[in-house]
């Protein structure tokens, strides 16, 4: 049998990472897109790249970038892969409000840019799997949100993806391409990146122990279905497995706030805490001393925010037969315990 090859793009990511892992673990042959930058930032994948028996071997990284025609296209056509899984992205939702031409660049046309690749390369067996989100639905009135239910997106990011999400349905449908997208919840991990507010608050409060540095976030009451990527990556893997693409949403199926998720982290690190309001905002004080644990500042605040996500992911189950391993809890302690031991 023929080795599957995938591209992974965004490969130093959070998901791009885990997502190395699972399919070097099947026997996959790997090709890594990354950027070039001052600093090298391989960390998430060094345990990969390190391994002498995986380095070049199975495991191959090309520089190039998501904005650039040429690297993409050239790539594609060097690999001529099975699978592609793009995963690169500004994925930041409020420094898109800061650089919204670059992440319609990256997000949008870049998913373009491959889809295009595999079009005039005539790759009929190449499998192209697309990082949609939950983001779509922005501002929803919906309980709870399946593949059915309306995108009402809000941010430079999430209209970028909105993009990306028709271009991939839009080719599927008009020159037959095998193309999904996977609509993903939020997914977090001890590998998460430090600005993104799971990662942020375990971080702060790391600080805080250490030395006693107040920890700010913006909005406590957004909520979020919040899962661990470990699983996500498995269903993104799945849904390139099977005979037709399905755009398919991923989610735990519970909502809880940012406001749960700080709580449940400190009572987790054992800090007895009480809690006050005014009008310069929040305060979460540590009952041992009296000292700010936590404040709320709006300068984390949005131009636009989305307020509530709950994914129904019956889909997926019935489909893939996926279905989460990690609960809210269990991804909380994962994530304190990788960062308080190591
Ligand atoms: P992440 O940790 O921010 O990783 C993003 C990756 O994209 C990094 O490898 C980054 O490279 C790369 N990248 C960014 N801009 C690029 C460009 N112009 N050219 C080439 N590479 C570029 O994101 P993640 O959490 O793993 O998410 C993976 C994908 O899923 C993203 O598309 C995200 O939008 C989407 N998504 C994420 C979630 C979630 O909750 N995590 C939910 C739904 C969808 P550097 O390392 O060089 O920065
Ligand atoms: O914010 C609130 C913030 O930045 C979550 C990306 O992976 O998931 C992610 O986007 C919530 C928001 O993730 C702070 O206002 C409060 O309501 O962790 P986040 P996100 O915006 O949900 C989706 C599915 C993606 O696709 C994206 O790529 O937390 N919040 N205080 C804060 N958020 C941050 N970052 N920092 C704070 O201080």
């Amino acid at each position: 049998m023929h080795k599957k090859v995938a591209i992974i793009t965004g490969i130093t990511g959070q998901d791009g990472s885990y997502l190395a892992e699972l399919l070097l673990s099947k026997n996959y042959i790997v090709h890594g897109l990354i950027r070039r930058s001052s600093l090298i930032k391989t960390d998430r994948i060094d345990h990969l790249f390190n391994d002498r028996k995986i380095r070049n071997k199975r495991l191959f990284l090309h520089y190039g970038d998501m904005t650039d025609d040429l690297s993409i296209y050239s790539l594609i056509n060097l690999i001529k892969p099975t699978e592609i899984y793009n995963l690169a992205a500004q994925s930041h939702v409020k420094v898109s409000f800061e650089i919204p031409l670059y992440t319609a660049n990256a997000d949008a046309l870049g998913t373009l840019r491959i889809l295009e690749a595999v079009r005039n390369l005539n790759l009929k067996k190449c499998k192209v799997y697309q990082a949609s989100t939950s983001e779509l639905y922005g501002n929803n009135s919906s309980k709870i949100m399946s593949e059915k239910t309306y995108f009402n997106p809000v941010s430079p990011y999430a209209v970028a993806k909105l993009y990306s999400y028709y271009i991939v349905k839009s080719y599927r449908e008009a020159y037959g391409i095998f193309a999904c997208n996977g609509i993903l919840f939020n997914h977090e991990s001890p590998k998460r990146g430090e600005t993104f507010v799971t990662r942020k608050i375990i971080l702060g409060l790391k600080d805080y122990i250490n030395s006693g540095k107040t920890l700010i976030l913006g909005n406590l009451d957004a909520k979020r279905d919040w899962g661990h990527a470990k699983d996500y990556v498995e269903g993104m893997w799945l849904m390139l497995q099977q005979k037709k693409p399905k755009d398919l949403v991923l989610a735990t199926g519970k909502s809880y706030s940012v406001r749960d998720f700080l709580i449940k982290s400190l009572k987790y690190l054992n800090i007895r805490f009480s809690t006050k309001k005014n009008k310069l905002g929040e305060f979460f004080l540590d009952s041992s001393n009296g000292q700010i644990i936590c404040k709320t500042d709006k300068k984390y605040h949005r131009p636009l925010e989305v307020p509530y996500l709950k994914g129904d992911a019956r889909k997926a189950r019935k489909t893939l037969n996926w279905k989460p391993k990690y609960n809210f809890d269990a991804l909380i302690k994962e994530m304190i315990e990788e960062e308080f031991v190591n």
